[in-house]
């Protein structure tokens, strides 16, 4: 009997705070740890190993040591970029970590006649076949999708990965409802495994006609919902499989995590005054000594102002109580005496994509790529890169190049500005 095992999303690099950076990387480590204990074949990564595509190297270099050790132990590492660490004009650093032969991208393939035809890897220890598609901004991968020659894939006999980085449209959990996703009729039938990435709960369906198709989930977490996700119960960690000929047992594997406490407070229909001393008095309440909290405050107060609310000393109580970490989610939080802001959103990233999709319309342009929704993602995408920070060690005008040139590309604006 052979094993491998399934990771996905990772997002090594996403949290600033040094506390959750710590747990991110424990939790990384962990996992690591785990496949070597358990003395598994190979490992899978479905992309979202980074956060982004080029991460701090501190970041990586500690993922590096720790995937060295598994390597050393003759565990092969597979990686397909995510959505997070692939970038459409930049290097990314799974390429970096590809080329040093640290693990191996598993997607290899070329167009012919407008069909993607996609060709395995073998492991060579199991003869396990693998292949996959990577995951493009913004969900382009549904182009591929669309190209792909499934019917060679679907012949090819033996033991079949089929890797992937999308939401299945079957599988996509209720709140991820907006989500890009593709049917499932766009993955080739008949393989014994669908390693999925990008849904970051652990989710797993057999389907008639395909074999199980899986998504381990996050390691830790990715984005603010997770850790709320984290709070709500949402256990972490990610899959082994063992099999031979098929598909014998697989197995959850939890990475532990801190204890969290969730306070959700709903202001609709409150003033100001009111959502102040009632925030203060459960604060008070809350038993926060080692763990991580997390404060959601919306809805639509029925007069004063949002800067009445004293986040700072709200914040000042939890840490003195000995919280671990304090993050207070207000994006939803608003007033009717400021008609103009309404709430768009749960985080940062979702508010942006909102306004820009409400407000594209009122946007007056001739080229078909700006308007609309593909105006409105090309926008979200425009913002990401102008919001990069200048490198350490990087002089101000390689920075203003670098941003300048990544713009251009994205606009396909190379030919104005030759
Ligand atoms: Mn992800």
């Amino acid at each position: 009997m052979y094993k491998f095992a399934h990771i996905s999303d990772c997002h090594l690099g996403s949290n600033r705070d040094p506390f959750l950076r710590n747990l991110e990387m424990n939790a990384f480590n962990y996992a690591m740890d785990e496949c070597i204990k358990r003395k598994v074949d190979f490992i899978i990564v479905t992309g979202d190993l980074f956060h982004s595509n080029i991460p701090d190297l501190g970041v990586v270099n500690s993922a590096v040591k720790k995937m060295n050790e598994v390597v050393n132990q003759n565990i092969p590492i597979y990686v397909i970029y995510g959505s997070h660490d692939y970038s459409p004009n930049e290097t990314s650093i799974v390429d970096i970590l590809s080329s040093a032969g640290l693990f191996k991208k598993v997607v290899h393939g070329e167009v012919e006649e407008e069909k993607l035809k996609l060709d395995f890897f073998t492991n060579p220890k199991t003869g396990v076949k693998i292949v996959g598609i990577s995951a493009r901004r913004l969900g382009l991968e549904k182009k591929y999708f669309e190209m792909l020659d499934r019917e060679s894939l679907e012949k090819e006999p033996g033991f079949k990965i089929f890797a992937f980085h999308s939401g299945i449209t079957e599988l996509k959990p209720k709140h991820l409802g907006r989500m890009e996703s593709i049917p499932i009729s766009y993955l080739p039938k008949g393989f014994n495994y669908y390693a999925g990435g990008h849904i970051h709960q652990c989710t797993r369906r057999k389907f008639e006609d395909y074999g199980l198709i899986a998504y381990p989930g996050t390691l830790f977490a990715g984005y603010p919902r997770d850790l709320e996700d984290n709070a709500r119960g949402e256990k972490r960690g990610f899959l082994i499989i063992s099999f031979d000929n098929e598909i014998d047992k697989i197995e959850f594997v939890e990475i532990p995590g801190p204890e969290y406490y969730l306070l959700e407070y709903d202001a609709t229909g409150k003033n100001s005054a009111k959502v102040r001393d009632d925030l203060i008095a459960k604060v008070g309440e809350i038993p926060a000594e080692e763990k991580i909290v997390l404060l959601k405050v919306g809805g639509e107060m029925s007069g004063g102002n949002t800067s009445d609310i004293d986040f700072i000393k709200i914040r000042n109580i939890l840490q003195q109580k000995g919280a671990l970490y304090v993050s207070i989610n207000r994006h939803s939080l608003t007033t009717k005496e400021y008609e103009t802001v309404r709430p768009m959103g749960e985080d940062i990233g979702e508010v942006e994509r909102n306004l820009f999709k409400e407000n594209i319309g009122a946007v007056k342009v001739s080229i078909e790529a700006l308007k609309g929704e593909n105006g409105a993602k090309l926008a979200t995408e425009l913002l990401t890169v102008l919001r990069q920070n200048q490198k350490a060690g990087e002089t101000k005008k390689d920075y203003e190049s670098r941003v300048l040139k990544q713009s251009v590309n994205l606009l396909k604006l190379e030919e104005a500005f030759k």
